[in-house]
Order: structure tokens, then sequence, then C-alpha cells
């Protein structure tokens, strides 16, 4: 694979595209790229991570043949500045219309952004900043996707039940194809971010909406409650034990059903 085949399969100019067959972490490349001037909309992919990162120091696993790395660089417009919590739920929102629209799944967004089939995790999503003598360069989004059964690690390496897409299909998808489809998906909702139609479209797929889940501030003890929704900055709307709500930001929380 390489980036001029690649090029019409993303819908990218392959001057857009870096591919790797091995990397540490595609994150780690594209933030460099981002400060080697890559413009807005250029994407990094890898087909074997050796370091995949989560959030909070975590790891992610990522197989050779099986799965999706890639890392998508923004430069952000000065109206997007003020939401960059919401490049998160926004990437997660493309990869769930796509799975609806393409496979007919009924993926759900595990708050602030996993997206789960069947209550089990499927793709994860890493947004990261690059900060230029206190002004924004711009933000990487990682994205990893489980696609075959091989990309699914050993449950003993997971804090939350994995699956992969074909398990759910029953029939082969084309990764890169697959990838190409949520790049189109991503840039035709980015102009709905932070706008009500999106946080409705991302509350709508909220996973254990209405359910009692416990949150995990890190740091604090648990709070348990239910979820009663998102609020219009991405914080999380938990109806606490007294029936207070509670607003929780992405970042310093953990979320567990009950
Ligand atoms: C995430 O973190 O889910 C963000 C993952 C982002 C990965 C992409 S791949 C391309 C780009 N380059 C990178 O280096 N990263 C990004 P978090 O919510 O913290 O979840 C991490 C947890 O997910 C781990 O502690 C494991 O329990 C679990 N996990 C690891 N690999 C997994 C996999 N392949 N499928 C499902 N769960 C996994």
């Amino acid at each position: 694979m390489d980036a001029s085949t690649l090029s019409p399969i993303l819908g990218l100019p392959y001057e857009a595209i870096q591919y790797h067959p091995t990397t540490g972490s595609t994150n780690d490349l594209a933030l460099a790229w981002l400060e080697k001037g890559a413009p807005d909309i250029a994407i990094v992919l890898a087909d074997l991570q050796t370091a995949g990162r989560g959030r909070l120091g975590r790891k992610w696993i990522t197989r050779p043949g099986s799965a999706i790395a890639a890392s998508l660089i923004l430069r952000p417009t000065a109206e997007e500045r003020g939401q960059l919590a919401l490049f998160s739920p926004l990437a997660a929102l493309a990869l769930c219309e796509v799975l609806e629209s393409s496979f007919k799944l009924a993926p759900q967004i595990k708050w602030p952004n996993d997206v789960l089939l069947d209550e089990r995790k499927t793709c994860g999503i890493l947004v990261e900043a690059s900060w230029i003598g206190g002004n924004l360069a711009g933000i990487v989004i990682g994205i990893g996707i489980n696609i075959a059964a091989d990309s699914v690690p050993p449950a003993e390496d997971l804090l939350f039940p994995a699956t992969c897409l074909e398990a759910h299909t029953g029939s082969i998808i084309e990764r890169f194809a697959l990838l190409g489809s949520w790049l189109e998906a991503f840039q035709r909702r980015r102009p709905d971010l932070g706008r009500p139609e999106f946080r409705r479209a991302w509350q709508n797929r909220l996973a254990f909406l209405e359910r009692g889940v416990k949150i995990i501030p890190t740091g604090s003890p648990p709070v348990f409650g239910t979820i009663e929704g998102v609020a219009d900055n991405g914080n999380l709307l938990l109806r606490d034990q007294q029936g207070q709500i509670q607003a929780f930001q992405a970042g310093d929380v953990h979320l567990r059903p009950l």
C-alpha cells in the first residue's frame, strides 16, 4: 500500500497521505508532520503500531492486516477553536453514520467517544493538540477501528469488552474504503460542530442512556447515577442518587455501566 494507491480511495491528494507499514504511534507522526506544516485534512496511516496510545497513558493495540490505525490532522478555524472537545465525538458520530448507512449496524457512542457494537468497543479515538508558543498549531484525531477478528485483543488486555466490525457484518470489509467513507462523513458533519443538530445526533446514539452507570473521576470517589444526556459543550449529564444533575468533563473521568 502507498499514498498514490490510497489517494483515490481516501479522496485526498497523495501529498496529504502518509502510509507506514509499521510505526510506534500514528499520532506521534501526525503531530510531527503538523509542526512541519501539514495541511488541514492530512492523514497518517499504519498497518501495525508498536506503541499505540489510548487516553490517560493507556495502550491501544493495533495488529497488522486487521485494523485501521489512522491520525487525521486538522487546522481548526477560529470558530472551531472554541469547541475542540467536540472533535472526538464528531469523529465517533461520523463512524456511526457510516456503519449505519453502509452496513445497517446500530452502533452506539460510549461517552465521550468510544464506538460500541452490542456494548463492545470496536473503535477508540484519541485527540491531541499541538501548541506552538501558546498558539494552537492544530489537532490530531487518532482513530483505531477493529475490522477483522485478529484485531480484537485478548480479554486480559482490556478494561472494557471489545469486538470487531466483521463479527457484526458477517462479511469482509475493505478497511481503506471504510476509512475513505469515514473521512467523507467527518467532513460532511464538521460544519455542524457545536450546533443543536450535532448534540442531538450524538445523544441519539449515546450508549447507556437513562441507565445506571458509575462515573469514576480521577482521584475522587465514584458517583452513581443515571445518564441524562450530553450538554452542548460535550459534558456528560448524570442524574445522581440525590436527583441532582451533575456535569462531567471528558478527559478526567471513566464511565462504567452498572
Ligand atoms: C482509546 O483510548 O480508546 C483511544 C485509542 C486511540 C487509538 C488510535 S490508533 C491511531 C492513533 N495512534 C495512536 O497511538 N492512538 C490512536 P482509551 O479510551 O484510553 O482506551 C484504551 C483501552 O482500550 C486500553 O486500556 C484497553 O483496555 C482497550 N484497548 C486497547 N486496544 C484495543 C483494541 N484494539 N480494541 C478494543 N479495546 C482496546
